[in-house]
């Protein structure tokens, strides 16, 4: 089996005016990669944050806002390298871990997906923790199998799954990138991962976005057991 490296991968993420983080993620990939790390951004902002992100070299994509599923669905599918790894643009995922994630896809791995609530997700926002515990119960009841963090920002993905699939939902793109390869029997891996803190303001509206992350689920769940 072909042994990856930082060579052979993109780091993407959607990026919405989060120039108070874009400069931290981007110089804490460029560190733990040696800069070898492609770096994609889809971008919808009205501040600095295309520009900051252009000088640290990441290829910026624009795209009008609509939603993070629009965004991070033309990130993941834009690199032709084979290891794609996901971020927020906020600050809060340990960037210091991507050698690990692409450890684990060398051992066979397709999906690597980095469980905040593991280790307790403190710095989360208490109505998000509830929120995500109750997506992760009904989440594993409904694909027959425990999953722990659906709407995880930080994966590493095989770049062949992403094309194999069809994804179509937006706020739960994330739920949606995690059960349907789980369903369909590929190889899933949680790996807990601290969480820190975001930088900048939210970008989600809990409730709202709750409710769509909920149907997502249910929705994938249906279509993929049953449909
Ligand atoms: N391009 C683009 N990026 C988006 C859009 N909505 C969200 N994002 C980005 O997607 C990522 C996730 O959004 P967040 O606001 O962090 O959502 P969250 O992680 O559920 O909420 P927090 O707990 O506040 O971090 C961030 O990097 C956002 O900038 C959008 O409409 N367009
Ligand atoms: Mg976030």
């Amino acid at each position: 089996m072909t042994e990856y490296t930082v060579d052979d991968l993109a780091v993407v993420m959607g990026t919405y005016n989060e120039e108070a983080a874009v400069g931290t993620v981007l110089s804490d990939i460029a560190d733990v990669t040696d800069d070898r790390a492609e770096v994609v951004c889809v971008d919808s902002s009205d501040d600095r944050t295309p520009e900051i992100a252009r000088e640290h070299g990441a290829t910026v994509i624009e795209q009008p806002p609509q939603g993070y599923g629009h965004a991070v669905r033309e990130a993941v599918l834009t690199p032709e390298r084979p290891v794609i790894v996901t971020t927020d643009c906020d600050d809060t995922y340990p960037m210091e871990r991507l050698p690990q994630f692409v450890e684990l896809i060398n051992e066979g791995y397709d999906v690597v997906s980095g469980d905040r609530l593991y280790h307790g997700a403190d710095a989360m926002p208490e109505f998000n923790r509830f929120g995500n515990a109750a997506f992760a119960a009904v989440a594993s009841v409904l694909a027959g199998e425990r999953v722990h963090d659906t709407t995880t920002g930080m994966r590493a993905y095989r770049r062949d799954l992403l094309h194999d699939i069809e994804w179509t939902e937006n706020t739960g793109l994330s739920a949606e990138l995690l059960l349907r390869p789980l369903i369909r029997g590929y190889r899933v891996r949680e790996e807990p991962i601290p969480y820190r803190e975001r930088a900048g303001e939210t970008k989600l509206d809990p409730l709202g976005g709750g409710a769509a992350i909920a149907k997502s689920i249910v929705k994938i769940c249906l279509e993929e057991r049953f449909g």
